[in-house]
């Protein structure tokens, strides 16, 4: 195994050969992080991640971990958690203050990385880890705030407060789609409030996220207080979930794997927190910009190749604008630019597999045979796309409100258009799904924007902006099937990783009884 990844900045300029495609330079190995070092796991067995834009790319080999592992992350992360939950918050918060300005310092390479290792375009890429670094920077502000309440006692001489306490161990599962920002979303709440963590990264990105264990570890976070081990869901992911030292787990993907995890927690009555999927709709009313939908509709649909949990699959659109929105629509898809997202010309960049592919594909073929597929739908061919994972972006028209195209998270980019014939019909389109994520409107009246905003059942609402695009400080997640009714980054975030105390002290020197020597009279 290479030791690059273990000497934190040192190795960066080294190792930034590798953040780049190229197909000339050995594979890099990376080990597990567990209680401060770089270790190989247990079971000798390691496996492959591959560049979807050219899947003969090999970005790196990595650690294919068993639940001993998982057990050795989650024993350190034990070991640490008195020292760290001793520290004062903004002493914690000081580490982190410097990761946030390392990730930053070191962001080009980061960004870089992500592109190769799954696809999305480079600005988006920079833009990803910078909503890493914004977090950060979040989150180590309230090493300094974190606050509880301070209330009056309703006996005399008698002080009454809330103080926050770490759960203890959180185990963090995270997707490949955002796999710098969503880890940051969990990690840093997590630490700052003084839990531990295990993180199992998305088996698609271990790269991104040896990366960012890195910068953590030169940032002077404890040895055990953060601890990576990667590899399937179903033997580490499991073994963290099922293990009885873990306090509170954090996950983020599909609904089925959610599904499981909160069963296994509910089992131990441990926490667990999950951002599930999305069937996001933009919706367009007869008064709206057309073309400022028209950009939210394409850079929400097609940005990041459909693949992000708020990205917009379903366009709900007033039957008088319907046919010049979609000739609008058509017209700008059409000059998307498929390929390698570290080209900088390039718009879309490709699906993260070939299964993902498959999957895509399959739903274009529902789409051909129940519906009018107006642009779009076939994996892409060309020069420069014969390796990769490509997807023509589609746009489907006769799109009924309960049909499967409309109902299903289908994870790529193909967008339904379900035409309604007034505003009541577009609120109850919207909201006829089991997801609840984000959901967008567009249109020029103030009352109408304001009705959407109390109407439309989503954790995000966006008014004239399309579903993508949610700033760290205020609280992200979904409702309905989206979740399970917590909430990601804003210091809604604090409420996953801890748990209230409520504090009194009576200095009266004698026995005051709330609730029987204050009673009215
Ligand atoms: C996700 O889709 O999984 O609002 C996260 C957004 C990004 C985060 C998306 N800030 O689209």
């Amino acid at each position: 195994m290479e030791r690059g990844i273990a000497s934190g900045a040192a190795s960066d300029d080294r190792a930034s050969s590798t953040g780049a495609a190229s197909h000339d330079h050995p594979t890099p190995a990376y080990g597990n992080f567990i209680a401060g070092e770089w270790v190989e796991s247990v079971t000798g067995r390691t496996f492959d991640s591959l560049n979807p834009a050219d899947a003969r790319d090999v970005v790196g080999r990595f650690q294919l971990s068993s639940a001993s592992d998982v057990a050795m992350a989650i024993r350190a992360a034990e070991v640490a958690g008195p020292g760290w939950r001793a520290t004062p918050a903004p002493k914690r918060a000081e580490v982190m203050f410097r990761f946030a300005a390392l990730l930053a310092e070191h962001k080009e390479r980061r960004a870089r990385a992500m592109t190769r290792a799954m696809g999305k375009v480079i600005a988006e890429a920079r833009a990803a880890v910078q909503e890493g670094i914004d977090i950060a920077f979040l989150m180590a502000g309230e090493g300094r705030r974190m606050f509880g309440d301070t209330v009056p006692s309703e006996l005399p001489d008698k002080w009454a407060m809330s103080v926050r306490e770490p759960l203890g161990v959180a185990a963090i599962v995270t997707p490949w789609n955002f796999p710098i920002a969503i880890p940051c979303w969990k990690m840093m709440p997590a630490l700052v409030t003084g839990n531990t963590v295990v993180w199992k990264p998305a088996s698609d990105t271990p790269g991104c996220a040896a990366l960012l264990v890195e910068l953590l570890a030169e940032a002077g976070f404890p040895a055990g207080t953060v601890n990576l081990v990667t590899g399937t869901g179903e033997e580490v992911g499991a073994a963290l979930v099922e293990n009885p030292d873990v306090d509170v787990i954090s996950f983020t993907g599909h609904e089925s794997t959610g599904r499981a995890i909160a069963q296994a927690a509910g089992r131990r009555l441990r926490r667990v927190a999950l951002e599930l999927g999305g069937k996001n709709a933009i919706t367009v009313m007869d008064d709206a910009d057309l073309g400022l939908a028209v950009d939210g509709i394409v850079w929400s649909a097609f940005g990041t190749t459909g693949q992000r949990c708020t990205a917009c699959s379903r366009v709900i659109v007033h039957e008088t604008v319907a046919d010049a929105l979609i000739d609008r629509l058509v017209e700008r898809t059409r000059r998307l630019r498929l390929g390698d997202g570290l080209d900088p010309a390039v718009d879309v960049g490709p699906l993260i597999s070939g299964h993902a592919l498959e999957k895509v594909s399959g739903y274009a073929g529902l789409a051909r045979s129940e519906h009018d597929v107006v642009c779009g739908g076939r994996r892409a061919a060309g020069e420069g796309l014969e390796h990769g994972f490509f997807f023509e972006p589609a746009i489907v028209r006769d799109v009924r409100p309960m049909d499967r195209l409309a109902q299903e998270e289908i994870f790529g980019p193909i967008l339904s258009v379900i035409t309604v014939p007034d505003y009541d019909a577009l609120v109850t389109a919207a909201n006829q799904t089991r997801y609840g994520l984000s959901a967008s409107i567009y249109t020029a009246s103030v009352n109408t924007a304001f009705r959407a905003m109390r109407d439309l059942r989503a954790g995000l609402v966006y008014v004239n902006a399309g579903t993508i695009g949610a700033e760290t400080h205020l609280p992200f997640g979904g409702m309905k099937g989206s979740g399970n009714g917590h909430r990601e980054a804003g210091h809604a975030a604090l409420d996953t990783f801890t748990e209230w105390k409520a504090v009194y002290v009576d200095y009266s020197g004698r026995l005051q009884r709330a609730q029987i020597d204050n009673q009215p009279g």
